[in-house]
């Protein structure tokens, strides 16, 4: 190649025309080169991506708000499969509580900026169990009469890689039952009437070993 350029360069003023006539010559050999380059780059990226693929990923959120309620939630997903998500949270009163990923991690206003439920695919609210629901309907955790809720639960609309990924967004624990869709109420289709925010946490990666 480049002592082909050269003679060329060297011919040009002694000789313009045949330079000129040699251009194409020069051009389709230039042209080879990007070719080259595009055929390595699939067989570069794809083992790349098949690592990315094949892992376990792990997620935690720690809840806080403006009263005692508090808690913490972890998150495991295996490759693409469903992620567990189990929930520890203290200081609630007995009973049912709605509890839900929203959809940004901004607590600068406390949990009132955490949005609405987490929603990629434009339903209305339902039941983790129903297939029109928010990605982020996990339904009720229920509190004993010391105030502690603790859960396990196993979703396939919350995955922490991906277009849906739910790192960077933010689980929030209610104050009111959250009647899944079916109480009547106006809020039924929204929020569940699930009441105001009790506390809430960001959802951070944590290193899986
Ligand atoms: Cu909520
Ligand atoms: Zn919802």
């Amino acid at each position: 190649m480049a002592s082909a350029l050269s003679t060329s360069i060297a011919c040009a003023p002694c000789a313009p025309k045949p330079s000129s006539a040699r251009l194409p010559f020069h051009s389709s050999l230039l042209a080879g080169q990007p070719l080259r380059l595009s055929l390595r780059r699939p067989t570069a990226a794809a083992p790349r991506s098949l690592t990315i693929v094949a892992a376990t990923k792990k997620a935690v959120a720690v809840l806080k708000g403006n009263s005692e309620v508090e808690g913490v939630v972890t998150l495991v997903q295996e490759d693409d499969g469903p992620t567990t998500v189990k929930v520890r949270v203290t200081g609630l009163t007995p009973g049912s509580h709605g509890f839900h990923l929203h959809e940004f991690g901004d607590t600068t206003n406390g949990c009132i900026s955490t949005g609405a439920h987490f929603n990629p695919n434009n339903m209305t609210h339902g039941a983790p169990e129903d297939e029109v629901r928010h990605a982020g309907d996990l339904g009720n955790i229920v509190a004993n009469s010391d105030g502690v809720a603790e859960a396990t639960i196993v979703d396939n609309q919350i995955p922490l890689s991906g277009p849906n990924a739910v790192v960077g967004r933010a689980f929030v624990v209610h104050e009111l039952e959250d009647d899944l869709g079916k109480g009547g109420h106006e809020l039924s289709l929204t929020t569940g009437n699930a009441g105001g925010r009790l506390a809430c946490g960001v959802v951070g990666l944590t290193p899986v070993a």
